[in-house]
């Protein structure tokens, strides 16, 4: 499968520290500079949907800042990200603060348009909202999808002060809109935020399976993979990583934050056992650099987006495809 292509990977000038220039995702060349992006990263700086602490508008850049230190050789995988697959940085969605609708709209063209062009999508946030148009338009393309949902919350609820659409209902109004394989759903790192028993329930009725939080305490890495990959399937999935699943000592950037989360070592180590994911799109949200400190969030974040496209890539035109992705 492998074939001869000229892939632009990470800036390469001996002359300019990786601290200095303009941050692109991980130094990678920006969309207009590459013939065909097999993966673009794509900045959604959108926090509207957010019920409780604002700010997540500023993590696309945060996220970018943060990203120089990426490099090229993934260690565990002992793979190229950037060099089995062309990743570009697309810059960030126009799209302004006034009106979640019309927001979720302008995600949701700008992002159909990148997918048309051939690319799958990986965005940094803005709030979990815009995981709504991001499903619609992944689904468009490959049908019902499977979720892979690292998050402190559920995110499938309702309504909230009046509003369908927030940072803690995509999943059920994807659900509803028949975007989710509802055989294929899987939180995980669950603990925080919920008003009664009632919400648990209904978020299974959704289509979710849980692994929580607590459980890192006490089951193996490979127990807790193996029952992702066993409930995620063969069938293209979509990731989408909150930064507050993580333990607020580990990611304190984020709107709302809940104690006793998981750590980055384990959020790795278990996307570490996913080799072969059919991964067709993802975000890493809710990164909001005001409560960041040291920019812990923001690294945490841009080593998380790395993880995903090295998986993206082990999967990827040059990868070794032993996902499945026979119907691609
Ligand atoms: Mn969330």
């Amino acid at each position: 499968m492998t074939t001869e292509r000229n892939i632009i990977g990470q800036r390469e000038d001996p002359d300019l520290p990786r601290y200095a220039g303009i941050a692109t995702f991980a130094l990678l060349p920006r969309l207009e500079e590459v013939d065909h992006a097999d993966v673009a990263v794509v900045g959604i700086p959108f926090d509207s949907g957010t019920s409780f602490r604002p700010g997540a508008r500023f993590g696309p850049a945060h996220i970018r800042e943060h990203s120089r230190q990426l490099h090229p050789y993934h260690q565990f995988h002992e793979s190229f990200p950037f060099r089995d697959q062309q990743v570009a940085d697309a810059g960030d969605v126009g799209v302004g603060p006034y009106g979640i609708e019309q927001a979720v709209e302008e995600i949701h063209s700008t992002v159909a348009r990148l997918i048309e062009g051939g690319s799958r999508i990986l965005a940094l946030g803005g709030d979990h909202t815009i995981a709504l148009p991001l499903l619609r338009a992944a689904a468009a393309v490959h049908g019902p999808l499977a979720v892979l949902h690292f998050d402190a919350h559920l995110d499938t609820w309702d309504t909230l002060h009046g509003a369908a659409i927030w940072h803690g209902s995509p999943f059920r109004r994807a659900a509803e809109e028949g975007l989710l394989d509802f055989e294929h759903c899987q939180h995980v790192g669950i603990r925080g935020g919920v008003y009664g028993p009632d919400e648990l329930a209904d978020d299974r009725r959704v289509g979710f399976e849980s692994i929580r939080s607590e459980e890192f305490q006490h089951r193996s890495i490979e127990s807790i993979a193996d029952q992702v990959r066993r409930r995620l399937g063969s069938g293209p999935v979509y990731v989408s990583i909150d930064i507050d699943v993580l333990d607020p000592s580990q990611a304190p950037g984020t709107g709302t934050p809940e104690v006793a989360g998981i750590t980055t070592r384990e959020l790795f180590a278990v996307l570490r056992q996913l080799r072969g994911l059919r991964i067709v799109g993802g975000d890493v949200v809710e990164v909001a650099p005001a409560y960041d400190h040291a920019g812990i969030t923001g690294l945490a974040a841009a080593h998380t987006a790395w993880e995903v496209l090295a998986l993206m890539g082990l999967w990827g035109p040059a990868g070794d495809r032993s996902g499945g992705a026979a119907q691609e």
